[in-house]
């Protein structure tokens, strides 16, 4: 019998949509699952008279392709990985590939590239954005791993990706953890743009009164331009369906927010990394915020807030959110895109910036015209520390900032929450401010804990005994 091109290890949704979508473009593949049965269950429903061939162990998976043998894993991040290599190692020569193509952590993702470098084994794990439909129709995908063990599967992996005018979204990232961690810094980004949505939403609905059809309409509008993407859409989607109390469906869900940890993991690398990403740091805690739920409803009965209401034009405040919302955006990208930057330099990647802008065209979550800008600031200036910098954001967020702060201001008189229009605008003023304050948060440090300091006026490294001696006492009273 022929051998199959691929192999691959876990058909839960993503990983059957996946070998569904590598067969369409004429590859055969074999599957493997832990849970045998799920492997017959699938062989008679989706796979039905398909070019896919059903295995009940591992050797038997391994027997079945062509060498160098290219298995793809596609089961729950963390334990399950490493067992299925461990699986997988005594059946395999040098030059195999393994690819993880799950949420792996990018630093889960340096040990095993480091274990298998060391059997001669090649490694790729690779970020799949676009959820069950991205992976049926064509993700986004972030390949990391050795170039070479990229060269083999290259042509498999550009055909089965979301093509957006004519390119396929997807690319070697860098070595190693490089697409894991891509693939995490676009989760992060993502969790971002949907709090700004939100955030939106709550002020539209809950300063403007706007109901589900005005919402509905009013983002499907916003659509048609400059803010126009995936996220967008689907916006505009979820305001026109009634529920079967009558009610808009979405009145009707808890707003309590779940995660799976991406964002999280973001933000931590962002501190690891001394990287500003407040804004994407921000849209996690707002998730965590919604969690306690109960608390809040025990809060919202004791503590007041103000009692005023939204006194001004509502056109104009609408159109405020508007731009408020595309000026708080680029703010997160760009603290994405910087955190990336960082990376790439603390774990020795050479990230393409734009060529990352532009996979994110199609196929993932985060999908949007507006990644095209990205990839043209990158374009004009491949070393371009912060894309605040670049002449084309720079003059949207400066003609947008009144606004945005109008926003801001109305939603604080008002007692609403926008941690994401708030902490975008923070960044931008911190990032465009030549002198902070923390010349002061130096002299403390070195007043209670002589930690030193540096000055403005001449180089080395400086202690002053601050204390005061005849300090007046002050009353508490
Ligand atoms: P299962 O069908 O046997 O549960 C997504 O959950 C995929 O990861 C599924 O294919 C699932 O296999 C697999 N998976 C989850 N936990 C696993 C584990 N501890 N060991 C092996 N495979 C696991």
């Amino acid at each position: 019998m022929r051998k199959c091109d691929l192999g691959l290890i876990g058909l839960a949704v993503m990983g059957k949509n996946l070998v569904l979508n590598i067969e369409r473009h004429r590859y055969s593949v074999a599957v493997f699952n832990r849970t045998v049965e799920r492997v017959d269950e699938f062989l008679t429903e989706e796979a039905r008279g398909k070019n896919i061939v059903g295995t009940h162990t591992i050797e038997e998976l391994v027997d079945a392709l062509e060498t160098p043998r290219k298995i793809i894993l596609m089961v729950k991040a963390g334990k399950p990985v490493d067992d299925f290599i461990d699986k997988l190692l005594p059946y395999l020569k040098g030059g195999d590939l393994i690819i993880d193509a799950g949420n792996s952590f990018f630093k889960d993702t340096i040990r095993r590239s480091r274990y298998l470098a060391e059997k001669s084994v090649l490694y790729i794990g690779t970020g799949v954005s676009g959820g069950e439909e991205g992976a049926l129709k064509g993700p986004s995908i972030m390949l990391g791993g050795q170039l070479g063990a990229y060269k083999l599967v290259e042509p498999i992996f550009s055909r089965i990706a979301a093509q957006v005018d004519g390119v396929p979204c997807s690319a070697y990232i860098g070595s190693d953890g490089a697409g894991h961690y891509v693939k995490m810094i676009h989760n992060g980004i993502e969790y971002g743009d949907i709090q700004l949505i939100s955030e939106a939403y709550s002020l539209m609905r809950n300063v403007l009164g706007m109901g589900a059809k005005e919402l509905g309409g009013t983002f499907a509008r916003w659509n048609q331009g400059k803010l126009n993407s995936y996220l967008i859409e689907i916006t505009a989607d979820i305001f026109t369906k009634i529920d079967a109390t009558g009610n808009p469906l979405v009145e009707m869900v808890l707003d309590e927010a779940a995660q799976k940890g991406t964002g999280k993991w973001a933000s931590q690398s962002a501190l690891d990394l001394g990287v500003p990403a407040s804004t994407i740091a921000e849209a996690v805690f707002a998730r965590c915020i919604s969690a306690i739920k109960g608390e809040r409803v025990g809060a919202a009965k004791v503590i007041k807030g103000p009692h005023e209401k939204y006194q001004g034009n509502k056109e104009d405040l609408l159109e405020a959110i508007k731009q408020a919302l595309y000026a708080a955006k680029i703010c997160s990208y760009a603290q994405g895109f910087s955190l990336m930057r960082e990376a790439a330099r603390e774990y020795s990647w050479h990230l393409d910036l734009g060529r990352i802008s532009m996979i994110w065209r199609g196929g993932c979550i985060i999908r949007a015209k507006f990644l095209h800008k990205i990839n043209e600031a990158f374009q004009r200036e491949p070393n371009l520390s912060n894309l605040l910098l670049d002449p084309y954001f720079k003059e949207v967020v400066e003609k947008a900032q009144d606004k945005w702060r109008k926003v801001v201001i109305v939603a604080t008189e008002l007692g609403i929450p926008v941690p994401g229009f708030t902490s975008a605008l923070t960044y931008f003023d911190s990032y465009r401010t030549a002198r902070l304050p923390a010349n002061l948060i130096q002299a403390q440090r070195d007043y209670f804990g002589a930690h030193t300091y540096r000055r403005i006026d001449k180089e080395g490294i400086f202690h002053t005994e601050w204390m005061v001696k005849d300090r007046p006492e002050i009353r508490m009273d």
